[in-house]
């Protein structure tokens, strides 16, 4: 969402406080809020049989092989047909695990036809080797049909590791840049000016070059899909923490607004008014954003070979690694001492200037803000810390 079209939705949730109609209000912030969720994405992932499609399917979905959810690997591919699997935690992101050109027979112009590739955001065109006819082929088509394709150069894991067997001197860097080089100038050699090529190892998606496909990915996309990119992606380096918190961050206003819409109700036991199954939904999308539930931190854990108990040892939130339950929230609320200012409207005024929320609306606005932030921070720090955990031990690898 862009800053004017954000500007037009608080003009009317404005207004429609303003002439005090709280449900017009409500419904308005809602249906923003709700938007995001149903944005689609969807994310078509081609190349031939044994690449390592299916692999980087579950990868991307921050979902482990041996998942019953996953797409499955290591098949000679027989069908013909292209499978989705939605996200576990963003069901409007959907990759589409396509059958390899060459199993397919089709031509790559009926191939794109007969897989209807209008519906798909972009391409990634994976190959285990340097790239082939077939994914050429396919890429030209897709330019034509005014798509997005990416070519992902896959399991550069095996690739540094027989180099590193292999050679005296052995400079990973190096072998990085020649797989990368090698890749770009077949491309060129069939006609492709400067294409970009990303290594990438699904085992390992915080090496290599997949946060820069993610930062391409971001930066291509319509303004109002990077967000849903953003959030379904996987937490592979510190940067994509911060960017992630800073999304989630921009919509606190608007679920303060929303509890200010419909008056909170005054929780016991601790003197705020705010909306608690509103606050614990949002919570557990941090958590979920930040790959801070239990499936999450478990795969971590596997992909890095740091136990899973040295992840959780380094969590310092209540809010981490737990199911987000009402009685959980109003427990850490009240053990932070979180407490609602006197001076309720001025603040708010502060934090969204000229809004002017009446009085008795900004101490529900202010509570559940500052509940919204203070969580937000807190997990926040505690992803960076996994992050860092899983890192410490795998430099060695
Ligand atoms: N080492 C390594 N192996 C991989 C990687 N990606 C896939 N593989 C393996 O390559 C084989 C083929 O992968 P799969 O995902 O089934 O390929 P698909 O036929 O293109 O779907 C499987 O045995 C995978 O475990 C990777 O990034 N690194
Ligand atoms: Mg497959």
């Amino acid at each position: 969402m862009d800053i004017k079209e954000e500007w037009v939705v608080l003009k009317e949730i404005k207004e429609a406080l303003q002439n005090n109609d709280q449900s017009r209000a409500a419904e308005n912030i809602q249906k923003y809020l709700d938007k995001e969720k149903n944005i689609p994405l969807n994310i078509a992932i081609t190349g031939e049989s044994g690449s390592g499609k299916s692999t980087f399917v579950n990868s991307f979905r921050g979902i482990d092989n041996r998942d019953e959810r996953a797409a499955p690997t290591g098949v000679v591919e027989t069908t013909m047909e292209v499978t989705p699997y939605p996200h576990p935690n963003y069901p409007n992101v959907t990759l589409w695990d396509l059958p390899g050109i060459g199993t397919t027979s089709f031509p790559a112009d009926k191939y794109l036809k007969h897989f209807e590739f209008e519906r798909f955001d972009f391409f990634i065109i994976i190959s285990d080797t340097r790239f082939r006819e077939n994914d050429v082929k396919l890429a030209q088509e897709i330019q034509k049909m005014e798509k997005k394709f990416y070519f992902v150069r896959s399991k550069i894991d095996n690739d540094v590791r027989s180099e590193k067997r292999s050679q005296r001197e052995f400079n990973e860097e190096r072998t990085l840049v020649q797989i990368r080089e090698n890749c770009i100038k077949g491309l060129q050699k069939k006609g492709f000016e400067t294409p970009q090529v990303f290594l990438v190892s699904s085992l390992e998606l915080h090496l290599y070059d997949f946060h820069l496909l993610e930062e391409t990915l971001e930066r291509e996309l319509p303004e109002h899909k990077r967000d849903v990119l953003l959030l379904a992606m996987p937490s592979v380096n510190l940067e994509i923490i911060n960017k992630k918190k800073k999304a989630l961050k921009s919509k606190i206003k608007y679920y303060a607004m929303l509890s200010a819409a419909v008056g909170g109700v005054p929780v016991p036991g601790i003197s705020l008014a705010v909306d608690i199954a509103m606050i614990v939904g949002v919570v557990t999308k941090y958590v979920f954003a930040f790959g801070l539930d239990i499936p999450s931190l478990s795969r971590l854990a596997q992909s890095t070979g740091v136990p899973l108990d040295e992840l959780l040892a380094v969590i310092l939130s209540p809010l981490a690694a737990k199911k987000i339950t009402a009685e959980l929230i109003m427990k850490v609320v009240q053990s932070l001492g979180i407490t609602a200012a006197l001076m309720a409207a001025e603040e708010v005024s502060r934090l969204i200037p000229g809004f002017g929320i009446p009085a008795a609306m900004g101490l529900s606005f202010l509570s559940t803000y500052r509940i919204l932030s203070t969580f937000l921070d807190m997990l926040a720090d505690d992803a960076q810390r996994v992050f860092k955990r899983a890192l410490g031990l795998n430099t060695s690898v």
